[in-house]
């Protein structure tokens, strides 16, 4: 059926609805695309959009596939782009296989903010807003590295190969690693974003190389099901997981100790940000290439602090 915009509990003002008729009063019509249905992070980020949306008077419609997978994905793009929306801001599943649907988007007149994730060749698009991805997985590393002066080996679980974000989170990891004569990657593993697949790369691989001191989880599902790999392998205490992401799953997770450090990123600011990309667009105004949002590090000892709002919302 239609993709109706829905009010979201977790979003500041209360005004975001916005009506999914859309276009009626003048205002723009907006379509987001997640790259999965039901992740914090995209919920979080669909907040950011709604209440910059409401401020223009602009219109959202929200849709995801039901997997992180650019075969689900594609058909969502297609129906977006009969609808005739004013813009597009959308988390490509896929490096190139998301290419030519978003460039079909492009030459339909749609204006397409890259929101999260990026393309391959972006250059049809109007701005490209994400984190930054290989400082974070750097910065994951220095968060192991603190937790085990004498080194070790290290694993990174990560989603699928072709992702922007995870492939950029997993190569700043690796990179850090390979400067630190100390450690030794055992490898990036891939969880196709299932929890249980995470959790069975973890024991696997904790059985291999029962010396692993840390592990990098480079998105919500991968932290998830590590989380529960190095429990299942009694390890939990004698491994260190930094997971990217910091749904209240994962928050839970750090304040029970299951889990040393979240890497959070700042979706709703992406999302507003992509909402003013696109309208700066559609009103001719100038528009920024590429911008970098921030992360914050969280632990034990900031989480109930400063911490505290860096958390995603779950709905
Ligand atoms: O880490 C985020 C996002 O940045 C990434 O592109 C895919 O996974 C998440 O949505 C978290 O599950």
């Amino acid at each position: 059926g239609a993709a109706a915009t829905l009010v979201l509990a977790g979003c500041s003002g209360g005004s975001s609805s916005g009506s999914a008729s859309g276009g009626s009063d003048g205002g723009y019509k907006i379509a987001f695309v997640q790259g999965v249905a039901g992740d914090e992070f995209y919920i979080s980020m669909q907040c950011g959009i709604q209440d910059e949306a409401a401020k223009e008077g602009a219109t959202v419609t929200t849709q995801g596939p039901e997997k992180f997978d650019p075969t689900l994905q594609k058909p969502i793009v297609d129906a977006v782009v009969a609808s005739k929306p004013d813009a597009l801001l959308i988390a490509p599943t896929d490096v190139s296989a998301m290419q030519a649907p978003i460039a079909a988007a492009e030459a339909a007149g749609i204006k397409v903010v890259l929101v999260d994730t990026t393309l391959e060749d972006p250059s049809g698009a109007v701005s490209q807003i994400s984190s930054d991805n290989e400082g974070g997985g750097a910065a994951a590393f220095k968060a192991i590295q603190d937790a085990n002066p004498n080194g070790g080996k290290v694993l990174v679980v990560s989603v699928d190969p072709g992702i922007s974000t995870t492939d950029a989170r997993a190569k700043g990891f690796e990179d850090a690693v390979a400067e630190d004569s100390k450690f030794e990657s055992v490898g990036v593993q891939y969880s196709h974003n299932e929890p249980s697949t995470a959790a069975e790369i973890v024991t696997a691989a904790l059985q291999k190389d029962p010396d692993i001191v840390g592990i990098f989880a480079a998105n919500l599902f991968a932290a998830e099901g590590s989380a529960t790999g190095v429990q299942q392998a009694g390890k939990q205490g004698a491994v260190t997981i930094v997971g990217f992401d910091a749904g209240p799953a994962q928050v839970k997770a750090l304040q029970a100790g299951t889990v040393q450090a979240l890497v959070a990123q700042e979706p709703a600011t992406i999302g507003s940000d992509g909402v003013k990309q696109a309208i700066a667009a559609l009103k001719g105004e100038s528009t920024e290439e590429k911008i970098q949002t921030g992360f914050t590090i969280l632990t034990k000892d900031n989480i109930n602090g400063e911490g505290k709002d860096a958390v995603y919302k779950s709905s």
